[in-house]
């Protein structure tokens, strides 16, 4: 295995596949890991996926990935268009960071057009649905390797 990568997913996001399918479809979040770790395999990278609710919690993981992890994949949920802490953190353990969204939050309410995140990310992914997550896995892998 290359490279370590955490995917990191925020609020509410455990409840993907079952309420909302117009906005956010049906797969699951388990079915979205499930093709994540189908993706890693490809390329030869392992991938470690956590959700919660907290955006505390979030702050830690994201500290706890430090040394070791080379890349995070994080859907911050409703707390990217909130939260300085994050962004703090993101800013803070200098890992290469992909901000993510299933939907394309451009195209949606006013105030879902502000990331705090994106100050420190790498790129953003949003649109894509699940899909979006195999493509955040193709383009963080292609940064880490890229002076390799
Ligand atoms: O599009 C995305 O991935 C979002 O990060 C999802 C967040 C939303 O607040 C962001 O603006 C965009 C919300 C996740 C809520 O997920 C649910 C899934 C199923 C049912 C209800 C909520």
């Amino acid at each position: 295995m290359e490279h370590a990568l955490l995917i990191l997913n925020g609020p509410n996001l455990n409840l993907l596949g079952t309420r909302q399918p117009e906005v956010y479809g049906t797969t699951t979040l388990a079915d979205i890991e499930e093709l994540c770790q189908q993706k890693a395999k490809t390329l030869g990278v392992s991938v470690t996926c956590a959700q919660s609710n907290h955006e505390g919690a979030l702050v830690d993981l994201i500290h706890d990935a430090r040394g070791q992890y080379a890349g995070i994949i994080l859907n911050a949920g409703a707390y990217t268009h909130t939260s300085i802490a994050l962004l703090d953190a993101i800013a803070s353990v200098e890992i290469p960071t992909i901000e993510l969204h299933l939907s394309n939050v451009h195209a949606r309410e006013e105030f879902r057009h502000t990331s705090y995140i994106a100050k420190a990310a790498l790129g953003i992914i949003c649109g894509f649905g699940a899909q979006g997550y195999v493509l955040a896995i193709d383009a963080l892998v292609a940064h880490l390797n890229k002076d390799t």
